[in-house]
């Protein structure tokens, strides 16, 4: 069994529903193993402008499956969502992204892991921090700490 943290995004097509309907997707695989989630946060694009809000979450995964593996099963679950990818950094009704597991570095034609800019966006390390406060990040601090030292404008727990 390995640790993994997963970033959730939407921002086409009810982000929120979406988001949730994916937490759900991934508690009832049960080879994903998902062990928490954050809150759901209504946060800014960043990167590409031009686009609506995205709503964003982490989920923590106990999980049996290697990262490939696991990615793969993440790429279907896009897929299955309705995901079309066109540009980079494009409105999507859902993005999975593996940022990190436990033991693994990768570096190769499909996966980099840690994930090489989770360190830098607020709307991936505010609610990694509120599931994982502890985690001990690539640069050697901790998930609160980095998560403390970015900018949370254009970022909201969204309350339910
Ligand atoms: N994902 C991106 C690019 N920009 N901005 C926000 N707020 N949330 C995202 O999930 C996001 C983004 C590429 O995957
Ligand atoms: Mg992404
Ligand atoms: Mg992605």
């Amino acid at each position: 069994m390995t640790r993994a943290f997963v970033a959730l995004g939407s921002n086409l097509d009810s982000p929120a529903e979406r988001v949730r309907s994916a937490l759900n997707r991934l508690a009832s695989d049960s080879g994903l193993g998902l062990v928490a989630h954050s809150s759901l946060y209504r946060t800014a694009p960043v990167g590409y402008l031009d686009q609506p809000d995205f709503v964003n979450a982490v989920a923590w995964l106990d999980t049996l499956l290697a990262p490939h593996a696991l990615l793969e099963r993440l790429l279907a679950l896009e897929t299955e969502a309705g995901r079309v990818r066109t540009f980079r950094n494009a409105p999507r009704r859902l993005d999975l992204d593996l940022l990190w597991q436990e033991g693994y570095v990768i570096a190769d034609r499909t996966l980099t892991l840690p994930h090489p800019r989770m360190l830098e966006r607020a709307f991936v390390m505010v609610p990694l921090a509120q599931i994982a406060p502890d985690l001990v990040m690539p640069n050697g601090r901790t998930a609160r700490e980095v998560a403390n030292d970015l900018a949370h404008d254009g970022i909201e727990a969204i309350l339910d």
